[in-house]
């Protein structure tokens, strides 16, 4: 067996300095000049006008705006909107698509699009449908669509599905919800499935919330930060600032990265003009790069260091904790060279690691994707938080654990009961305004509505946003699924690989939609933070546009199908009564009752933990021993192509986000951070290509086990020995699903691959 551990951890630069190309901070004056390139262009004036408008940031979960204004944050600070906002700003007030693009262009000739090319033919602006044996979309009216979608929903409930992405409201979601239990289908796959699923399920498990317990304000009283497997300088940029910040208090700021990502090395921040934007301010303190997959390994590690180092809070463990005996043990008699050869750390890095955290008074750990796309994802969750319960640092004031959430309203999903993981309590409130039990079938995650429809057992599917086609593994299987359901409805602000790819057998209906600042009336998000923002209503620039508000069409279709049952469907037309329920039955919510007349934003009570009391049966956290990954690749003949067996290199690929796109759409083809000049190139160590004797910029094929890549140019980078980085979406292409069995989420940060070159 290869196993990428033979590869041990050795200190590559924070830039490979062969790579002329890369910046030697993250962020910094490039920023600025995106800032000034679009603020100063001809569609400047509509960018700032949104940009004042008091609503909540499209892009990132972090949040921002609101009724504090577009610049502000939750604690009052000013200066808060990240060149990440200009650039889903941007893409969302641009023109319609011309009028006759679709009457002239084939459905064979939009799927040659990119992803890039599709976000920027523009605005949806009329509703349009591809019908069976047809070859071009055709704009559709709305009674048509109603009849079509009504027909459709009316098939047998298990038999209907619905998939969303977390751009739209609070208020949308929950009528989502209600529509599809109400019909009694909770077949309600959403993006987070392919995302934090995996930290909701530990930390429901370990502390019965399911969401970060660390407000903002919390954040900014740490000694310490552990942040795994996520890359803020790229996709939450305001947390940049709070790092700069913390890191100028003093505080320790420990990366756990593959790759060591520039902007986490140093950061120059727009916020901070004359301290750090031109010359970067220090963001990691000591930066570890395991492999990828090990995160798992690498803090069972810290633990065991903590042990032989008397850091363990044991006083805490007795009287707060739960099954820490166990977990005590298991890192206690896990040996080192286990441990080091599965992380591919060193044991003097775990125990500095250790050291900084043990001896620090209030820690944040904060993870992303690197952590939950993962076979063992939950476990590396349930790893991460055994060290913050065994250094005493969950329920209490500037402390705690933080996914660090992905769409900007992500999180107020699930909160709204789109998840097939339904809280109890929700479910008996939803119960009681049915006044009959929820369907006991268990939904379809994202995962399972793919295997069930290409199984032929969906017959209706409604995407509420999102790129369901792009944003799952193995495309062909994707677009194979999606073809055997019978009625597909995608509600989308702009067109995406999904609308051209993802056909249904019969109908397919494009509906455009009203975004975030041009709804007709007050919506709400919630931020990663639990921080429940009110956006103003607005108004879109296109004039001529036949839009609807995602709340309009979800509760005309609801009428239409439950009549008044169990609500009166077309006055929930107006949220403020979705806000009335919301109240009614979200658990942590009751404040949005009010908010209307109060404009007052809220955090969500219950969530933010500065007492170590859970709401867990015992009141306990409970800890979870976290079996070891057996981090294999396979052999080059595995890939079943004989001319690379000898030459060809086994790689552990992670597929990730480029700086400039937000999921499964492009805004710009390079990513200039990482030196990487196109979308069709591998980000891999120069130990790893001088080994197989290629050289920087030659072209490569990459072949995974459901398809390859082709010319695909190497590129030198700080990433660990063993491992490569590639851009989703295209590289969905050629690998199948791998899922971590109790959330459903695949493993896109360890793809085997094969790489070799032409000879
Ligand atoms: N601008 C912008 N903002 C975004 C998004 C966007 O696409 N663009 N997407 C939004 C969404 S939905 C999400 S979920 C978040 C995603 O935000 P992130 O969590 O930052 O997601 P990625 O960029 O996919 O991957 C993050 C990092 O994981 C590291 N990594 C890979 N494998 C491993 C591993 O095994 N261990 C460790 N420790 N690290 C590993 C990679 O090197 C990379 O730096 O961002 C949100 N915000
Ligand atoms: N290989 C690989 N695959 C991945 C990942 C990875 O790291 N690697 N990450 C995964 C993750 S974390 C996620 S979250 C998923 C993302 O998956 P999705 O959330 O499904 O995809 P997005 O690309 O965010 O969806 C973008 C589309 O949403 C629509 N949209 C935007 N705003 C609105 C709005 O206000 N209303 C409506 N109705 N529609 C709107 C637009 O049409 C836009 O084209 O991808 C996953 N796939
Ligand atoms: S950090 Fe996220 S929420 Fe804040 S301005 Fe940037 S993209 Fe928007
Ligand atoms: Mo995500």
């Amino acid at each position: 067996m290869n196993t990428d551990s033979q590869h041990h951890s050795q200190p590559t630069p924070p830039y490979d300095e062969t790579n002329a190309e890369m910046p030697e901070i993250g962020g910094g004056l490039p920023v600025i000049q995106y800032w000034a390139g679009h603020t100063l262009s001809p569609e400047g004036y509509k960018l700032w006008k949104t940009l004042f408008h008091k609503s909540a940031c499209l892009s990132c979960s972090w949040g921002t705006g609101g009724q504090k204004g577009g610049f502000t944050n939750e604690t009052g600070e000013k200066l808060q909107r990240c060149m990440k906002s200009v650039e889903a700003i941007s893409a969302e007030i641009k023109p319609a698509v011309p009028k006759q693009l679709f009457a002239q262009r084939s459905i064979q000739q939009l799927q040659q699009l990119s992803s890039m090319e599709c976000d920027r033919l523009g605005r949806l602006s009329f509703p349009m449908i591809l019908r069976a044996g047809q070859s071009h979309y055709e704009r559709i009216d709305w009674e048509e669509i109603y009849s079509i979608a009504e027909a459709a929903f009316r098939q047998p409930p298990e038999r209907v599905a619905s998939y969303s992405s977390g751009r739209a409201s609070n208020e949308a979601a929950y009528v989502l919800q209600l529509l599809l239990r109400t019909l009694g289908s909770n077949n309600l796959a959403d993006c987070s499935d392919l995302c934090h699923a995996p930290s909701t399920a530990a930390l429901k498990q370990m502390f019965g919330t399911r969401t970060s317990v660390v407000s903002l304000e919390n954040l900014k009283q740490a000694d310490c930060i552990v942040l795994a497997g996520g890359n803020p300088a790229y996709n939450q940029p305001r947390l940049m600032n709070e790092l700069i910040q913390l890191r100028e208090q003093g505080a320790k700021i420990i990366v756990i990265n593959p790759i060591m990502e520039i902007g986490l090395v140093k950061f120059g921040s727009p916020a901070f003009p004359l301290k750090s934007l031109f010359t970067g301010s220090e963001i990691s303190s000591l930066y570890l790069q395991p492999i990828p997959g090990s995160d798992t390994a690498l803090f069972v590690g810290i633990q065991k260091a903590l042990l032989q180092q008397n850091l363990i809070k044991l006083d805490y463990l007795q009287a707060h904790t739960e099954n820490w005996q166990a977990v005590l043990e298991q890192a206690g008699s896990t040996d080192w060279e286990t441990i080091t050869s599965t992380c591919g750390v060193s044991q003097a890095e775990l125990e500095a690691a250790a050291q900084i955290i043990g001896q620090s008074e209030r820690v944040v750990f904060g993870w992303g994707m690197g952590i939950t796309q993962q076979q063992n994802s939950v476990d590396n969750v349930f790893a991460i938080c055994n060290t913050a319960l065994l250094t005493g640092n969950v329920g209490k004031q500037g402390a705690g654990v933080m996914p660090i959430r992905g769409h900007s309203n992500v999180q107020g999903f699930g909160s709204m009961g789109v998840t097939v993981e339904l809280k109890q309590e929700i479910q008996q409130a939803l119960e009681q305004l049915l006044g009959r039990p929820l369907s006991p079938i268990k939904g379809y995650h994202t995962r399972h509505l793919i295997e069930a429809a290409e199984a032929g057992k969906v017959d209706t599917l409604l995407c509420l946003g999102g790129n369901l086609y792009a944003a799952n593994p193995d495309l062909a299987q994707s677009k194979r699924a999606l073809s055997q359901i019978d009625t597909i409805i995608y509600l989308a602000t702009k067109p995406n690989l999904g609308h051209f790819h993802g056909l249904a057998r019969q109908n397919t209906i494009v509906i455009p939609v009203l975004n975030r600042f041009e709804q007709p009336y007050k919506v709400t998000t919630e931020s990663g933070n639990n921080f429940v923002r009110l956006s103003d209503a607005g108004e879109t620039h296109l004039k001529q546009a036949d839009l609807i508000a995602e709340v309009e069409f979800l509760t005309e279709l609801a009428a239409r199908l439950h009549g008044t049952y169990p609500v009166n469907w077309r006055e929930l037309q107006n949220p403020q009564y979705i806000r009335q329920l919301i109240a009614q039955t979200i658990p942590g919510y009751e404040k949005i009752a009010t908010i209307d007349q109060t404009q007052e934003e809220f955090t969500i009570g219950g969530r933010i933990l500065t007492e170590p009391n859970f709401s867990t049966p015992s009141g306990k956290a409970s800890m979870f021993e976290t079996p070891l990954p057996q981090l294999t690749l396979p052999l080059p003949e595995s890939f079943g192509v004989e001319s690379a067996t000898a030459n060809g290199l086994v790689l552990a690929l992670m597929t990730a986000r480029s700086y400039s796109q937000h999921n499964t759409v492009v805004y710009k083809n390079g990513d200039q951070y990482r030196g990487m000049p196109h979308r069709n190139c591998i980000l891999l160590n120069r130990l790893d290509a001088e080994a197989a004797g290629w050289q920087e910029h030659q072209p490569v094929t990459v072949q995974g086990d459901a398809g390859k890549l082709e010319q695909v140019e190497v590129i030198y980078g700080a990433v660990r020995p063993g491992a490569a980085l590639m851009f989703y979406p295209e590289v969905n292409a050629i690998f199948k699903a791998r899922i971590e069995t109790r959330s459903g989420t695949p493993a896109y940060k360890r793809v085997p691959v094969l790489v070799y070159a032409a000879v």
